[in-house]
């Protein structure tokens, strides 16, 4: 029989707890865990039970600890195969011991995502749910939760199998045509009727890039550079927004040097603030290598906060920096109002949809400033229910745009009344990119590095 290697790993966070978990999963799970265990024997006891014991040094019989000790036999366990988890008081000494007993014992250390990936591998679940996993750890706001459950649960991987098995019926009538044109059962896979059918399938698509643009959204939150000249108060503003002391405050021109970050959450929507170095020509090399970061985050951005001077007259560096951001989501905030009046707001020649007046000290004009970047990306309404089924994933958008370019070029084949055996070639590439999402086409290296980015123990 072949056997797979026991893999163990601390499953809970470093440090002091109450409570830490010490995972094991493979076929020699059950025996090194019983060996090391005084209590009941593990090997006899149901699955899916828990047992009270001590976990004991067999060379020395001393106690580790006290422990509970959760058995699960395979195949109904998270990765398919035997699994136990130890229950250990949450002190960093006795947690190590207990991982190291195990790790003397015949087990070997984990990598990190390595039980998900052995749930992937065995099938148990999808590529998109071992990734909604990782979602699941990392999600920030309640919305972002749902939407990552919602793939853990395989609702995303449902509704993209839905698509695949549409694409693939339609290729297996083209193949029955093909291979056998004097079959009249086959359904006859003419232009007139392929055409009806894929662009049900690109509606479809379009549809679910249309709610990924709101679940990116709800799961990573936005990208928000706060830029301009130094000294016009953008680390101010950064403090204010995030009602805390991030950023270092003082009148001297260039005093934040590298970016400083914080997220703010706004009703659905999560604000990646950054704030950054004063733009300005400058011969101090760490401040030059700050402004050079500075400009980097304008590309970078998906929203721009623009600050301005209304105490100083427009400078070149203004225009620069409006002119740098005129083709991106930005707003322009003229900070300083408890100020006198210097700047000619006419002489901006902007729209004033996009001006906010602030006064970063004083506190005001933030409110107004807020409900902008609420309408600027207000999201579609949804549902709970919805919110569950949304793409929200960078990889799969990706692979999904991929899918409904590959469609919209059969269809333009279509119009042009190519050989079907050709538009064939467009439907397939759409099939297998869809495939890349669950995984059932993935490269071994992706899922590698897909599942190095993981915590340990999960
Ligand atoms: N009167 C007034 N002063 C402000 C306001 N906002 C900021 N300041 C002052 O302006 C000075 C510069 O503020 P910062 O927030 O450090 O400016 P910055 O844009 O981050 O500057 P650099 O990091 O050097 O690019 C400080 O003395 C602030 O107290 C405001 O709304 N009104
Ligand atoms: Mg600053």
């Amino acid at each position: 029989m072949y056997l797979t290697e026991t893999i163990t790993a601390i499953a809970t966070a470093v440090g002091e707890s109450a409570i830490a978990i010490v995972r094991l999963s493979g076929d020699e799970a059950l025996a090194i865990a019983n060996y090391l265990f005084t209590g009941k024997d593990l090997t006899q006891v149901e699955s899916h039970t828990i047992h009270y014991g001590h976990i004991m040094d067999p060379s020395t019989k001393q106690h580790i600890d006290e422990v509970l000790v959760s058995v699960f036999k395979a195949p109904k366990t998270f990765t398919t195969e035997d699994m136990v988890e130890i229950n250990c008081h949450g002190g960093k000494m006795a947690t190590e011991r207990v991982l190291r007993l195990v790790l003397a014992n015949g087990a070997r250390l984990a990598q990190p995502g390595e039980f998900t990936k052995r749930a992937f591998l065995n099938g148990r679940i999808d590529l998109a749910q071992a990734e909604a996993v990782m979602d699941v750890i990392h999600a920030k706001t309640e919305d972002a939760l749902q939407v990552a459950v919602g793939g853990v649960d395989g609702k995303v991987s449902t509704l993209i199998s839905d698509l695949r098995g549409e694409i693939l019926t339609t290729l297996a009538n083209i193949e029955v045509n093909i291979d056998y044109p004097e079959y009249d059962d086959a359904v006859e896979m003419s232009h007139t009727i392929l055409k009806p059918r894929l662009t049900t399938v690109q509606q479809e698509l379009e549809q679910i890039l249309r709610q990924a643009q709101t679940g990116k959204v709800i799961r990573d939150g936005i990208a928000t550079a706060i830029v301009g000249r130094p000294n016009v108060g953008k680390s101010s503003l950064l403090n204010r927004l995030l009602q805390e002391e991030r950023a270092i405050v003082t009148d001297i021109a260039g005093t934040t040097r590298d970016t400083v970050e914080g997220t703010l959450r706004l009703g659905h929507i999560i604000l990646n603030l950054i704030d950054t170095a004063g733009i300005r020509e400058t011969e101090d090399v760490v401040e030059a290598i700050g402004v050079e970061k500075s400009r980097q985050m304008i590309e970078q951005a998906q929203l721009t906060l623009v600050v301005l001077n209304n105490n100083e007259v427009l400078t070149d560096g203004d225009r620069e920096l409006l002119a740098l951001t005129a083709y991106k989501p930005r707003l322009v905030l003229i900070n300083k109002m408890d100020l006198a009046n210097q700047l000619d707001v006419e002489q901006l020649g902007l729209n004033n949809q996009e001006i906010i007046k602030i006064s970063a000290l004083e506190d005001w004009g933030l409110n107004q400033l807020e409900q902008k970047i609420q309408e600027l990306f207000s999201l579609e309404d949804f549902t709970t229910a919805q919110l569950e089924q949304f793409v929200s994933n960078v990889r799969h958008i990706g692979l999904i745009e991929k899918a409904s370019q590959s469609i919209r070029a059969a269809l333009e084949a279509i119009e042009l009344e190519m050989p079907i055996d050709l538009i064939t070639v467009d439907i397939q590439d759409a099939w297998e990119s869809l495939g890349e999402i669950l995984g059932t086409e993935a490269k071994t290296d992706l899922i590698d590095e897909l599942f190095s980015q993981f915590c340990l123990g999960k």
